[in-house]
């Protein structure tokens, strides 16, 4: 019997308990230690249950990822799924936190389900490239019908477990102790009704294909390119036409195909990726975290009111600090149209609309807040603004308030200029909308604390955000590899293509919009005076040219209702003729000569920027690692998932062929910002 399953008999029950930390991943060892504990229980006589539990935070939070992409080890899950389901002896599950992937498989192969209140379950698998490789596919439309089943399977999605029994997907549900109450349930119900068969019969569903192609119609527009839920699809319907056993034989090689697709390869290095952003490498400090409770937002644009909205919605208290009454009311009453509209919509109930508003307090006065345990400043993006606030925050709150900026460009020591503790100003970059964008750049100044850089990681994960640490440039990460990314569609423009080619090649490579359409939404003249700020970047003549001269006649984006795109007052987008002879006029000025380029030359163009750019930044140490960069790629810019990020990218394209196409680039334009980085070389 391995450590980490182990059997005691309690009053004719054997409890089978697995304690593999931190998640009681599915690992070999739990895999042959759960088969021999079956073993054993089913051959005591005296025991007339099994209940299989687990230590710690979690029940089984599915197969242990590491193994996938190794040799593979003998028992293989599917076998031990098979060994619960046919047990002759009943067998109980006994729920608690995430039951997810394999282990959720497992619990449904179990006759009963028994869980502690707020439990979660689902199959995240296609989250990871995959599909439930150990008969969640067979075994979930047979629980749940194939509706519900189908949507949980193909959207990844975890519900949470029913507040009472239902007798399909739980039997007995506790807000105290699981193992007393699978248990109780045990003697009081398995006993005398000797246990149930499990249900393996074809499951008849007279509507199954119209589920199926409406399944299908919502994975296109959610799960672009990827292969997994379309797989997913399929296994699911061989309920329709097959046993348990030929089900999950079938599906398991669908698995399988999906395993050793690049596609996982790369969700499961974004996984792994994302753990590692959260970790990084900091000295060991003796000192406490700081504890932040009570939050200042300093600009109630949509900005500010985004992140005041993120933190309400984690149970913090903000203080919303505007310059005068009436900006305030704005972003007093956005807020306030925000939730109603989510209770409206069933996300929120009133009850958390009504608390998350008691928490928020309005003021235009810096006296307000300085009972403030961490001041976000996100007003508007002028150093002389940012440096005046930040003054005023140095004569207000107390020296342990943090002190961030959310600006996008600007540098933070600059602004940390007007400030006597420096080492508690400190970067924090949301996205817009951020009470939804999951990504959190921290950006920590050449004097930023250790203590202030981990608490803020902390906090990070107190408001859902997936945290990525970086240093100090023009920029920081995200945007300075946007703008090499923007750079180019800009060339390509002048160089004859359209913004409905250049959107359409990126779209079609993967990313969720494309450049132009995404500058236009965002505002085409933030960049353009972010770069009037910063005269350094327009060197070239061409750099940028085609934005600036939009925005020089007044389209700037969908605000204006023109930009590169023309809109209706629905926002839909048209391509407009006038933008292509702007462009047409201003290459011609500088002597570009047209070309015509594929859907692909273009995508590859303006991924090796993002690549070049991303291999600078590891040279220069402005990120830990490439994980850093894919992680911020993947949760604030809508790169798909599926290329693990653009780092991930290049290592899967190869790092020498990425090399030569840098090559060929800087030759054929001449631009320094071609050369290939030094760190691509420390790779080959
Ligand atoms: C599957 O089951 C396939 C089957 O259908 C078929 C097979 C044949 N494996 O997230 P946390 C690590 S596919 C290995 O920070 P939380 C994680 O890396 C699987 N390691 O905690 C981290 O390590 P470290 C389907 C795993 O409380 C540590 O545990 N299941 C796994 O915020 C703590 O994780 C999933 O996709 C794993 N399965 O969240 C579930 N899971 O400390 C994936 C976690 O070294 N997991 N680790 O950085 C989760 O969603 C979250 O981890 C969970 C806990 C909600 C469970």
């Amino acid at each position: 019997m391995s450590n980490i399953v182990s059997v005691v008999s309690q009053n004719e029950v054997a409890v089978i308990t697995i304690n593999n930390p931190p998640v009681n991943a599915l690992s070999a060892e739990v895999r042959s230690g759960l088969l021999d504990a079956l073993t054993q229980a089913q051959a005591d006589k005296s025991i007339f249950a099994i209940v299989i539990q687990c230590e710690g935070r979690t029940f089984i939070a599915g197969a242990d990822i590491k193994e996938f992409g190794q040799t593979p080890k003998l028992p293989h899950l599917p076998d031990v799924v098979l060994a619960i389901a046919n047990s002759s002896v009943p067998i109980i599950a006994a729920l608690h936190g995430s039951v997810l992937g394999g282990g959720f498989e497992i619990a449904l192969a179990c006759q009963y389900r028994v869980g502690l209140k707020g439990t979660t379950l689902g199959l995240p698998e296609v989250n990871l490239g995959l599909i439930p490789g150990a008969g969640g596919t067979q075994l979930l439309p047979r629980v749940l019908g194939l509706s519900k089943a189908m949507n949980m399977i193909i959207t990844g999605k975890s519900i949470k477990l029913p507040d009472t029994a239902d007798n399909a997907l739980v039997h007995a549900v506790t807000d105290s102790d699981v193992l007393a109450c699978a248990l109780e349930f045990s003697h009081t119900f398995v006993k005398s009704s000797g246990g149930q068969k499990l249900n393996n019969k074809i499951v008849e569903q007279d509507d199954a294909e119209d589920i199926k192609q409406h399944a299908l119609k919502n994975l296109v527009s959610k799960r672009k390119g990827q292969t997994a839920p379309l797989k997913a699809l399929e296994a699911i319907m061989y309920t329709t036409q097959y046993s348990l056993e030929e089900g999950m034989k079938k599906s398991r090689k669908l698995f399988l195909e999906c395993r050793d697709s690049p596609q996982s390869a790369a969700m499961r290095y974004a996984f792994f990726a994302e753990k590692k952003a959260q970790k990084p490498k900091l000295p060991s400090i003796s000192a406490p975290l700081k504890n932040i409770e009570k939050v200042t937002v300093i600009g109630a644009g949509t900005m500010g009111a985004g992140i005041a909205m993120c933190l309400l919605a984690s149970g913090l208290s903000v203080y919303l600090l505007e310059i005068n009454a009436e900006n305030l009311e704005r972003g007093m009453s956005y807020i306030k149209n925000t939730l109603s509209s989510s209770v409206k919509k069933g996300r929120i109930s009133e009850q958390q609309a009504f608390e998350q508003l008691a928490r928020l307090t309005g003021t235009t006065e810096y006296s307000s807040i300085a009972d403030s345990h961490l001041v976000i400043e996100a007003a508007f993006e002028s150093m002389v603004v940012k440096q005046d606030i930040f003054a005023k925050l140095e004569a207000t709150v107390s020296t342990e308030c943090i002190l961030a900026s959310n600006t996008s460009y600007l540098d933070i020591d600059e602004i940390a200029y007007v400030v006597t503790h420096k080492s508690r100003v400190i970067g924090l970059h949301f996205f817009s909308p951020a009470h939804i964008m999951k990504l959190l750049e921290i950006v920590k100044t050449k004097h930023t604390d250790t203590n202030v850089i981990s608490s803020c990681m902390a906090f990070a994960k107190t408001i859902k955000k997936q945290a990525a640490l970086v240093g100090m440039c023009y920029g920081f990460v995200g945007n300075r590899m946007y703008a090499s990314y923007g750079r180019e569609a800009n060339f390509l423009l002048l160089e004859g293509c359209s913004p409905e080619q250049i959107d359409k090649a990126l779209v079609d490579f993967g990313m969720a919009m494309g450049p132009l359409a995404v500058n236009d939404m965002s505002g085409i003249d933030i960049g353009y005076k972010a770069r009037k700020e910063n005269p350094n970047l327009s060197v070239d003549p061409a750099y940028f040219l085609a934005a600036n001269l939009l925005v020089d006649s007044g389209r700037l984006g969908q605000k204006t209702g023109s930009g590169f795109y023309a809109y209706d007052e629905k926002l839909n987008r048209t391509s407009d003729p006038i933008v292509m002879d702007i462009f047409k006029n201003a290459a011609q000025k500088l002597n570009i000569v047209p070309q015509s380029y594929t859907s692909e030359e273009i995508s590859e163009r303006l991924v090796l920027a993002l690549i070049n750019e991303g291999a600078n930044i590891l040279q220069e140490s402005i990120a830990e690692n490439a994980e850093v960069i894919d992680t911020i790629w993947l949760n604030g810019y809508g790169f798909p998932r599926y290329y693990g990020g653009p780092m991930f990218y290049a290592q899967q394209l190869g790092w020498k062929y990425v090399k030569e196409k840098l090559l060929a680039l800087h030759q054929q334009t001449g631009k320094d910002w071609w050369k290939p980085s030094t760190y691509i070389d420390s790779l080959l």
